[in-house]
């Protein structure tokens, strides 16, 4: 084997080369290598399954000749970017093995160099991401009021989607309470149409001029920078409570949908009203859906917290291990669709008044397209990092209003990616380019990769055969509704009907459950404490007095604060139901169930009940005191989590068989130590009591069997505690929890304060 042979020459010579290094009399003898090097070239590993990287274009929509990732990686041998081989990449060239580097290395400056512009600016906003490749295919019924083909029955249209959290930035934790992201490009035949929603269907502010003002406020603070992927801190309720528009959108952040379970469990809204154009050029005021087919859930604030601390990536990572699993998370897409009148009101509701939603109740969501989201990102720079989102890119059949919010958006992505991106060619980046043919008379520019032809890059010209030609609506132009735009005097003010800011707010706090209620009185009140300015705390309560007196009075009273008196009152509004996120019953695609044991025990139940949760498209992950496997009855059983790597936030049941009996582990000792005290020892590792007690805390289901009472019992929980099964076999254990994973948790014993 000729390659072989050079690459062990290559070998013996920089051997040969390091050993000349130590013949210094007194040098240290050399230390042999610790771990084996593979010396002989093999081929790039093959993408995982799950990483079917996107098709790649050329900016002339040509499939490429050969796919993007060989021609970053091609051939077997390292080279530099120039395609040199070196035949050392960990040694700078020096004048002797002591001497100095050389300013001639070109492999080092190259290699240098490129790393200290490896990092481009994060996203000024939602910098921490997670996404997914995936399809969206058409119902067919929205082709009554768009002509936008991606829409059509059963046309498949590939997609890129990206989840985040708004203000942390990239290295923040993914469980904190804040707004989250759900932006989707849909690379249609007719170019890229992307829609950049977020899980919270209203906004913060009205007019985009307040954009940087109200990021200013939610970023950390400028002098320390702290504190981090927080809104509990006092310039954030200086602007919220000041700017009371967005009294509405602060409410749902701190509801449950600020700290969701999952982004697999979140609904996604365009928020603004968008104008759907249908093939006659009538038009349909519409507001976009995403409805997760695994319903919306949220985390308790407690477990969302912990999280943050013992697994940062939990909700990348939650995303990505469905994926890689095959539980594909889905969402329907679906519309609300309002009459294109000249007022833009729909029930009273300005339509162009981003901090407004109209309910479900008023106009039903209608569904129009399914998205399965099925591959995961080959690599998160070249995807997540460079996709590059804008509300202005949009297809025939799809158009904007005038909502003051979106009109800024429309200038602000586009420009933002100019710095981001390094130059206005980032949509020639691969996950970037559309899947329909680019024939574009933009040229030049940093980072510009196309070569385009001919001299002419104008139009009409004499010289490149008059190319390219303007497309007419036959042919598929994008053509923007001629809508009337009202006479008006050039002004800087808002409608009339902007002015109300607190009848949705009340609208929201009316659909919420008890439950849920208590989760927004415990937010607020967390939040405020965390704030150090009075008045600050005191203006927040004078905005609360207005949505409800009994939700400021019970903030004020965690605060130590008088409840002030509404200085508006409103006209209770029918509450909408379809807020709430409690009372429905769900699929248990994805839920994690810890089945904790340890060896000697019935791990035939322990592989029983492991199957059967596989079965029922659940994930379950066996936890016992130390890793590798449990064998004793001669089948082994891996063990997913030890006593020490879990922690109850990962898990949405528990099951737990016998856990360990006194003088069986290491706790024995400390149980002794108990004993002697007269304080009580369990003879349960206290790190199992821990993850009960948490779970059982968090309103989770817990099912016991074989001797796992006794567990429960050291963790506190009473027989016959609600969502508790205390079972004879394991089987039976995990037919009792699964009722209740369906419904999230057991909300009547979940404790409010949490
Ligand atoms: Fe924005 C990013 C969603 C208002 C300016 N925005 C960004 C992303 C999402 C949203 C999901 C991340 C996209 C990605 O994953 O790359 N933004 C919204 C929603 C809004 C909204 C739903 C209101 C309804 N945004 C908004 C306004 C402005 C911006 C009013 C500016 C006037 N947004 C940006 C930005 C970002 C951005 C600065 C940062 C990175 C990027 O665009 O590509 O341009």
């Amino acid at each position: 084997n000729p390659v072989a042979a050079t690459a062990d020459k290559v070998v013996e010579k920089v051997q040969e080369a390091v050993g000349s290094g130590t013949d210094i009399p007194g040098a240290p003898a050399p230390v042999p290598p610790s771990v084996d090097e593979p010396t002989r070239p093999t081929g790039p590993l093959p993408p995982k399954p799950d990483q079917r990287g996107p098709d790649t274009y050329s900016p002339t929509g040509q499939a490429t000749s050969t796919p993007q990732d060989e021609v970053a990686q091609g051939g077997e041998f390292l080279t530099t970017a120039q395609g040199t081989r070196p035949y050392d990449t960990d040694h700078s060239l020096k004048a002797g093995p002591r001497g100095p580097v050389l300013l001639q290395d070109h492999h080092l400056r190259e290699k240098i160099t490129h790393f200290d512009h490896e990092r481009i600016p994060e996203r000024v906003v939602h910098a921490r991401g997670a996404a997914a490749h995936g399809v969206f295919q058409g119902y067919g019924t929205a082709t009554r009021i768009s002509k936008a083909t991606f829409l059509g029955k059963d046309v498949e249209t590939p997609v890129f989607v990206r989840f985040s959290t708004v203000l942390g930035s990239r290295g923040s934790a993914d469980t904190v309470r804040d707004t989250r992201g759900f932006a989707t490009k849909f690379y249609t035949g007719e170019g890229v149409f992307d829609l950049v929603g977020n899980n919270i269907p209203v906004f913060f502010i009205q007019d985009a001029i307040k954009f940087p003002d109200v990021v200013h406020a939610a970023k950390p603070h400028p002098d320390r920078e702290i504190p981090q992927a927080q809104s509990a801190h006092d310039t954030f309720w200086d602007f919220v409570t000041l700017h009371t528009e967005a009294t509405h959108h602060t409410l749902w952040n701190m509801s449950d949908r600020g700290i969701p379970r999952s982004y697999r469990m979140m609904e996604g809204f365009g928020v603004h009203t968008f104008r759907l154009v249908n093939a006659e050029g009538a038009t349909t005021l519409v507001k976009w859906h995403w409805k997760p087919k695994l319903g919306v859930h949220s985390m308790a604030w407690e477990e969302a917290q912990i999280t943050a601390g013992v697994d940062p990536d939990f909700h990348r990572r939650d995303l990505a291990d469905a994926i890689e699993a095959g539980a594909f998370p889905q969402w329907e897409l679906g519309v609300q669709t309002f009459p294109d009148t000249e007022d833009q009101l729909f029930e009273g509701i300005d339509l162009l008044d981003p901090t407004k939603m109209v309910p479900e109740e008023l106009a039903p969501v209608q569904p129009v397209g399914l998205l399965t989201l099925n591959a995961n990102p080959s690599n998160y720079f070249a995807e997540t990092e460079q996709v590059a989102f804008h509300v202005g890119h949009l297809v025939p059949g799809i158009d904007v209003t005038d909502d003051p919010l979106l009109q800024g958006r429309l200038f602000s992505y586009l420009d933002t990616q100019i710095t981001r991106l390094g130059g206005p060619n980032f949509s020639q980046l691969p996950i970037n380019r559309p899947h329909a043919a680019v024939n574009d008379m933009l040229r030049d520019g940093m980072h510009q990769t196309a070569v385009h032809r001919g001299v002419a890059p104008y139009r009409p010209n004499s010289l490149d055969g008059g190319c390219p030609f303007l497309a007419g609506e036959d042919n598929g132009a994008y053509v923007e509704v001629p809508e009337r735009v009202p006479a008006a005097p050039k002004v800087r003010e808002a409608a009339a009907s902007f002015d109300d800011h607190y009848s949705q707010p009340r609208l929201f706090w009316l659909s919420m459950t008890p439950t849920e209620r208590e989760h927004i009185v415990a937010a607020y009140t967390f939040e405020l404490s965390k704030c150090w300015e009075t008045a600050i705390k005191e203006r927040a309560l004078k905005v609360l007095a207005n949505i409800d007196g009994g939700l400021c009075a019970q903030v004020a009273a965690g605060l130590g604060l008088p409840a002030p008196a509404p200085t508006v009152t409103l006209a209770d509004p029918a509450p909408s139901p379809a807020l709430s996120q409690l009372g429905s019953t769900w699929p248990l695609d994805g839920r994690t169930v810890g089945v904790i044991t340890t060896d000697g025990q019935d791990l035939s139940g322990v592989r029983s009940v492991a199957r059967a949760a596989l079965d029922a498209d659940m994930v379950p992950l066996v936890i016992a005191p130390a890793g590798g496997v449990l064998d004793h009855d001669g089948d082994p059983v891996t063990v997913q989590r030890t006593f020490a790597t879990a922690r109850s936030t990962e898990f949405d049941a528990l099951l737990v068989t016998s856990a360990p009996a006194p003088g069986a582990d290491a706790f024995a000792a400390r149980d002794a130590k108990a004993d002697e005290s007269g304080e009580g020892a369990t003879g349960i590792d206290p790190r199992v009591v821990l993850l009960l007690a948490e779970a059982h805390r968090h309103g989770k289901a817990i099912g016991a069997w074989n001797g796992g009472a006794r567990a429960l019992e050291a963790a506190g929980i009473a027989p016959g505690t609600p969502g508790v099964v205390t079972a004879d076999s394991a089987e039976d254990g995990l037919r009792g929890i699964t009722e209740l994973l369906g419904r999230h948790r057991a909300w009547d014993r979940f404790d409010p304060a949490l």
